[in-house]
């Protein structure tokens, strides 16, 4: 073996092992809602070297990457056998993304790769990019992964090598590790992106958040949060998509919305944590925002904060796709604490930590939107006369 591949790998070593080793820790006072913490929980970085490098001093005398990993975002989560799982959205610098489960012993620091990727099936119409998971633990003992699959349009012209179909793939898994792939949602909407499986039957049938969408990335006259059941997942098929959680002008999800990760059921209500986005000069801006629903009724939303619950900050704005945080993986402790996973500009995951009760007070307590400026100084003044009395008490 050649002495600058040695040094070059022993460096390479170690610098990954600091990286993974790297303790974490909360960031400043925070809002009193959750907690951000001072690094992310994992980059293209974490990916091992023995996926990234040919490690055999003939075949790659330099040790050069023989493939590249972009970003390591966009994670569903969940608790398995007492380990914190996020299934990650990698992405390759070859622009295709894959699924890779990431575990940590204290869910904030720590996340090491499983050895190897996810080997995910494919249907009979393979997916070009696959990405976005989200995982359900489902009543009816399986672990459901609800995905994007993309294919390209078949009718674009050729002229056109961007324009493509999403749709929602299906897997379920007893292991994490061995996954069964089911048939792709059907549902009337010409395309689907964040579908969502709920955790509990409906009326005896699975049931299902949606996004209808006209077009690959506008969701057109389309959009909103829908909800739908269907009687199987083996051929999951959603014949009516009630929008529970509409797009509404003047918002953080004026141009689009999407469910985040599955509900979590507390005895006031489901807790809802979504994506909003706006247009700006400057492009698109993702934000995450929440909501409550029924117990009873899971379309009816009882409770909804105005604006925006987390947005990006700092070094989050920038990235492949600067101004976006998206979150599709929590995990709710039997503690009552919450993991929030969310990824910054399509780059990197983070991790912001709550309580089932803060969450609550969040959503419960905090003023609706008004929809009109007059009406956010309504709600400031309504805050400052609480305060004066207290003060003049
Ligand atoms: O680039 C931001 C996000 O864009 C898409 O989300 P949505 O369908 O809501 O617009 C997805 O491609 C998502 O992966 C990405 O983070």
């Amino acid at each position: 073996m050649n002495k600058d591949f040695e040094k070059r790998l022993n460096l390479l070593e170690i610098a990954h092992l600091q990286l993974i080793n790297k303790p974490n820790e909360i960031l400043g006072l925070g809002n009193g809602v959750f907690n951000r913490y001072k690094n992310p929980v994992l980059t293209a970085a974490h990916a091992p070297l023995f996926w990234r490098y040919d490690l055999n001093h003939i075949t790659n005398p330099y040790l050069m990457e023989r493939f590249g990993i972009n970003a390591a975002f966009n994670a569903g989560a969940i608790k398995f056998n007492g380990k914190y799982l996020l299934v990650v959205r990698v992405e390759g610098a070859d622009r295709k993304s894959f699924f890779a489960v990431a575990e940590s012993e204290d869910g904030i620091s720590n996340f090491t790769f499983w050895d190897y990727p996810v080997d995910l099936p494919e249907t009979d119409e393979p997916d070009v990019n696959v990405y976005d998971m989200r995982l359900t633990a489902h009543e009816d003992g399986w672990i459901y992964g609800l995905f994007c699959t993309e294919r390209r349009d078949l009718e674009a012209p050729a002229h056109d090598q961007s324009m493509a179909v999403a749709a929602c793939g299906i897997a379920r898994t007893r292991d994490m590790v061995k996954w069964e792939r089911l048939a792709d949602l059907v549902t009337n909407s010409p395309q689907q992106r964040n579908v969502v499986l709920h955790p509990e039957f409906v009326h005896g049938k699975y049931a299902l958040y949606t996004r209808p969408q006209d077009g690959f990335i506008s969701a057109g006259k389309g959009g909103g949060i829908g909800f739908g059941l269907s009687n199987s997942m083996g051929n999951a098929r959603v014949d009516e998509e009630t929008i529970v959680d509409n797009k509404n002008y003047h918002t953080v999800y004026e141009a689009k919305n999407g469910q985040g990760p599955a509900p979590l059921r507390t005895e006031k209500g489901w807790l809802h944590l979504a994506h909003g986005v706006r247009n700006t000069a400057a492009g698109l801006r993702y934000v995450l925002y929440m909501f409550m629903t029924d117990l009873r009724d899971l379309t009816k939303v009882i409770y909804k904060p105005a604006g925006y619950f987390l947005a990006p900050e700092d070094d989050e704005r920038t990235g492949d796709v600067s101004n976006v945080v998206f979150c599709n993986g929590w995990i709710k402790d039997d503690d009552g604490r919450v993991f929030i996973y969310y990824a910054s500009s399509d780059t990197r995951m983070h991790v912001a930590t709550s309580t089932v009760d803060k969450l609550l007070d969040y959503v419960i307590n905090t003023p609706a939107d008004g929809l009109r400026s007059a009406l956010s100084v309504k709600t400031i003044y309504k805050i400052i006369a609480a305060n004066n009395a207290l003060r003049n008490a």
